[in-house]
């Protein structure tokens, strides 16, 4: 994207009135300390803004609006070329490979997952190293941060030799303040990567729900930000009964300072021509836990709502000075809405709403986690295209572009942290808990909280809910949850339902604010014609409560037929049969004599991935390690049953 020279224009000089604000993209983040700090964890927002170049005072051409895709214009991308090695032996670090460059090892193209094809490293599970040296000027204002989108499963970060810190989790960004490590000239970077699979944590041993893809998956920059700056910055709304929208703003600051007086504006305008601001306040200060943030709110009636077909959007500025001067400004795309449940209804915006669409793995056979840009966006339109205002970013957070996308297109978001199939034990363990569970929402929130389409925070996939530790975990989490964010549905999906209609195992529904549940009646277990006493059974349970069938599929090989599927059995991988399984469950969950009650319909799953439990089966060898229940392949080519849903779904 042809970056655009940013022109700022001081409010405290010329009347704000009549300035046209210049939005330059700034990256928010609080970062982790370079203390070395192993367990120290960055909480990031990386925001895309618009680009609002200043519209000349004279009348003259208005400029365009473009869109900053992470460009500041103090960044410094470190993407491209990075010296790669295997590690099997973990003895790296004894031979200085953290403070070494060794330039006889072959590169890489970062973002990268190194284990993507069958001859090379496809099994890989251990850690392994990237390096590489960029020069730096040594000139800049304010501190200097480097930052990562993602490491997979974790990353150990050295900077000329000097440890940063570790960061445990395989897909949110972290990042360090690197201003006293950095030397003018030639410096080393070097990540040790890590994919082995650990026993107390999350995702633990009981993993193997996706491939264990490993690598730096996601961009690498530096960033050049004043001392003081706005880390995060978000907007919540909710609808009155009276019809007017009711916004809290909270900017949160970071970095030192010594008592000068600080001031915070919001400022919210439309995005696209004719931006001019409609709203301005300043932010109270507000102390919390150590950080300074500023709040505000306001009584809006005349904006138009963020919805999956008129996805409206506005943008949300914060202006931080001290003593009068600008020191930082951050901008993000928000949006009004409200979501909520009124018994067993599911509202947004006051009306009924029914989540439709299907999960999606952010996987690609060539690239891994590492998909480009074009192919995250390809995939979400192909998903909204079936109709749907739903999709379930299955089973982790994902890219940063990806719900940029979901809030531009409006598809309502279903986001979690890892944790499928973990071990109840493990998930009730109050040290995983601290380590594990609890960071891994709190960056999630941090970092996805100011998307408008994010509306459904899923603490986990598929646990032990029928068991009283199950239970611990859950009261835990939502509490947890809920102290960061009582503005969105928080659930898990649910396996604990297949003695139903005669009882019901899962003791934590209950906890949740939608009750989700994974079914695969016809495929795993049962009759694909069961679904409906199930349906009615759960109800039944708790009659409160909205029901969303989170996940229902069937291994499907392209292009093979049976022009006579049955109700049931998981060895009939042809199309018909996953037309007959998916059409029935749909005819079962849209009956209308369930609408009180039903909520939602999310396909497992949007594309085929590589699964590293799928063999043995009875599927043909060629289908190994392939979960093949997608709508369209790993290559997205779509399967008959896309034509299927596109038509459950218009
Ligand atoms: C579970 C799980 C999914 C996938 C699915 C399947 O519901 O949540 O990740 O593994 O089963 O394909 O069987």
């Amino acid at each position: 994207m042809q970056e655009r020279p940013v022109v700022w224009i001081d409010t405290s000089v010329v009347p704000w009135a009549a300035v046209w604000m210049v939005m330059a993209l700034q990256l928010a983040f609080a970062g982790c300390q370079a203390d070395g700090d192993k367990n120290q964890d960055a909480v990031v927002q990386d925001t895309t803004v618009q680009d609002q170049s200043a519209q000349d005072q004279t009348g003259g051409d208005v400029v365009e609006l473009t869109c900053l895709q992470g460009d500041s214009p103090s960044t410094q991308s470190l993407d491209g070329p990075w010296h790669f090695s295997l590690d099997p032996e973990m003895s790296g670090e004894a031979s200085g490979w953290s403070s070494a460059l060794q330039p006889s090892w072959p590169q890489r193209m970062v973002p990268d997952c190194f284990n993507t094809e069958k001859e090379d490293n496809f099994f890989y599970e251990g850690r392994a190293w990237y390096q590489r040296t960029f020069e730096w000027s040594g000139a800049q204002e304010g501190r200097v941060w480097l930052v990562f989108g993602a490491v997979g499963l974790r990353g150990t970060v050295w900077l000329n030799g000097q440890l940063l810190g570790e960061h445990k989790f395989g897909h949110t960004a972290f990042e360090f303040d690197v201003t006293d490590q950095l030397k003018e000239g030639t410096n080393l970077v070097s990540v040790a990567v890590d994919n082995t699979i650990l026993e107390k944590a999350v995702p633990d041993k009981e993993w193997n729900g996706w491939w264990n893809y490993a690598g730096i998956h996601r961009s690498v920059r530096l960033e050049t930000r004043p001392e003081l700056f706005v880390k995060s910055l978000w907007m919540d709304t909710k609808l009155t009964t009276g019809g007017t929208w009711e916004a809290s703003f909270v900017a949160q600051v970071s970095g030192s300072n010594s008592g000068e007086k600080l001031r915070l504006t919001f400022q919210l305008q439309p995005l696209g021509e004719g931006c001019e601001p409609f709203w301005a306040a300043p932010g109270d200060v507000a102390e919390s836990n150590g950080a300074t943030s500023f709040e505000a709110s306001a009584s809006f009636s005349d904006v138009s709502p963020w919805t999956p077909d008129s996805p409206a959007l506005y943008q949300l500025v914060a202006t931080l000075e001290r003593d009068g001067a600008t020191v930082h400004r951050q901008a993000i795309r928000t949006g009004f809405r409200h979501i909520r449940t009124e018994g067993s209804q599911l509202l947004l915006n006051g009306q009924p709403l029914f989540l439709k669409g299907a999960n999606r793995h952010e996987m690609h056979p060539q690239y891994g986690f590492a998909l480009p840009d074009e192919l995250q966006r390809a995939d979400l339109e192909d998903i909204k295209a079936l109709g749907s205002n739903t999709v379930r970013l299955s089973h982790y957070p994902q890219s940063q572009v990806v719900y940029d996308i979901c809030d531009e297109l409006g598809l309502i978001v279903y986001t979690e942290i890892p944790a499928w199939h973990t071990d109840v034990a493990v998930l009730s363990d109050p040290v995983v808990e601290k380590e594990w569970i609890e960071p891994q929402l709190a960056e999630m929130v941090a970092q996805y909280r100011h998307h408008p389409s994010v509306m459904i925070w899923g603490i986990a996939n598929e646990f032990a809910s029928d068991k009283p530790e199950g239970r611990v975990f859950v009261e835990n989490a939502v509490n947890f949850l809920r102290e960061l964010d009582d503005t969105r549905l928080i659930t898990f999906a649910s396996d604990r339902h297949v003695f139903l209609p005669h009882a019901l195992p899962d003791i934590c529904l209950d906890l949740v604010d939608i009750i989700c549940i994974n079914e695969y009646y016809g495929w795993y277990y049962g009759s694909m014609q069961s679904l409906a006493g199930v349906l009615d059974a759960l109800h039944g349970f708790h009659p409160d409560k909205p029901i969303v069938v989170s996940e229902f599929g069937s291994e499907t090989i392209p292009g093979l037929t049976n022009p006579a599927p049955d109700d049931g059995g998981m060895d009939d991988f042809s199309e018909d049969f996953q037309l007959k399984f998916l059409g029935t469950h749909l005819d079962q969950i849209l009956d209308p004599s369930r609408s009180a009650f039903m909520a939602g319909a999310l396909i497992w799953v949007y594309a085929d991935f590589r699964d590293p439990h799928r063999i043995d089966d009875g599927r043909p060898e060629e289908y190994n390690y392939i979960n093949m229940k997608g709508l369209v392949t790993m290559e997205r080519e779509r399967k008959r049953s896309w034509e299927l849903i596109y038509d459950y779904f218009r």
